[in-house]
């Protein structure tokens, strides 16, 4: 549903506005050159936490991203505090540690309503880790109290714990899992970005968080109507938080189920502009998406500031 917006847009201040530095033309081929000589990469990040190329509207919106991706089966009677999963992860070593982000299905449902996001993100230098809840019938607190128990595991006891940089987390989830996003990211502030899907939450306020989080919505969706839960979630967010509304035109509460690059590049995006702090990223969120034959209504705090 569009609404009419109650305040005025934020302006860009000085604050947020890049520097120029004058500099003498010999000092500046002088530094250019040591810069040649001693960094190997073409382009040495300022930002230690980027991973893979500078992005594109093409490469957001890839069915795959630059990395190979590993795949590691996670046995629920291997794990306590939720149902196993499935670990996808950049196979790549040179590259460093990389963000990771746990994601619960839906209400009856498994992983494999969620699976698609796995190898999407991951080809892009996410490890990602779908999990399976210990009862379909989980409520979102409960499935929020496992995506914290996955994440432990993934950064604590899992194959891949020495792939992943444990201070650079998120959660997503679908519908009920969406819910246990919310949930998570009020529970531990120290994650980095949380990504409901079509959520579903009786609780309707989350002032509580401070983890930048974007509600993505369904124009269609009955069983989690916008007007009574994602468009709640994201009003109630503090509006001193990085947050964002992305509502999806033409689309209902199954939606998040395929493979969708609505949902994939504004994902995407935002994992990589806040677990990553990569700003290579902010260009896709701000100035703020426009409606579209996929976007119904797109809302959101411009510019991000964490
Ligand atoms: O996870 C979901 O799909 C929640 C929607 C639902 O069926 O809630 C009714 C109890
Ligand atoms: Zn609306």
């Amino acid at each position: 549903m569009r609404h009419l917006p109650l305040l005025p847009r934020r302006r860009a201040t000085a604050k947020f506005r890049s520097r120029t530095v004058r500099t003498g033309l010999a000092s500046t081929l002088l530094a250019g050159a040591l810069c040649t000589a001693l960094i190997p990469s073409a382009h040495a990040a300022d930002n230690p936490y980027e991973r893979g190329p500078a992005p594109t509207v093409a490469s957001i919106e890839a069915s795959r991203g630059t990395y190979a991706v590993g795949q590691a089966t996670v046995s629920s009677l291997s794990v306590s505090g939720f149902g196993g999963g499935t670990i996808y992860y950049p196979t790549a070593t040179a590259d460093g540690t990389f963000g990771a982000i746990a994601i619960s299905p839906g209400f009856t449902a498994s992983q494999s309503t969620i699976a698609w996001l796995g190898p999407r993100l991951a080809s892009q230098g996410f490890v990602v880790f779908t999990i399976d809840t210990n009862s379909r019938y989980d409520q979102p607190s409960s499935r929020g109290e496992q995506l914290l128990a996955a994440l432990d595991y993934l950064t604590g006891s899992s194959a891949v714990r020495t792939r992943v940089d444990s201070t650079r987390l998120g959660v997503m989830g679908h519908s009920m899992g969406g819910g246990g996003a919310l949930e998570a990211a009020k529970t531990r502030p120290s994650l980095q970005a949380a990504i409901p899907l079509t959520g579903w939450n009786t609780d309707k306020t989350w002032s509580e968080v401070r983890t930048p989080t974007l509600v993505v919505g369904a124009d269609g969706d009955t069983i989690a109507p916008v007007s009574s839960h994602s468009e709640p979630f994201y009003t109630s967010l503090p509006s001193t938080l990085d947050k964002a509304y992305l509502e999806l035109n033409g689309a209902t509460h199954t939606t998040p189920n395929t493979s969708n690059t609505t949902i994939a590049k504004y994902s995407l995006s935002w994992l990589k502009r806040f677990i990553d702090n990569d700003t290579r990223y902010e260009q896709f969120l701000c100035p703020l998406p426009r409606p579209s034959l996929t976007i119904e209504e797109y809302r959101g705090t411009c510019p991000h500031t964490s």
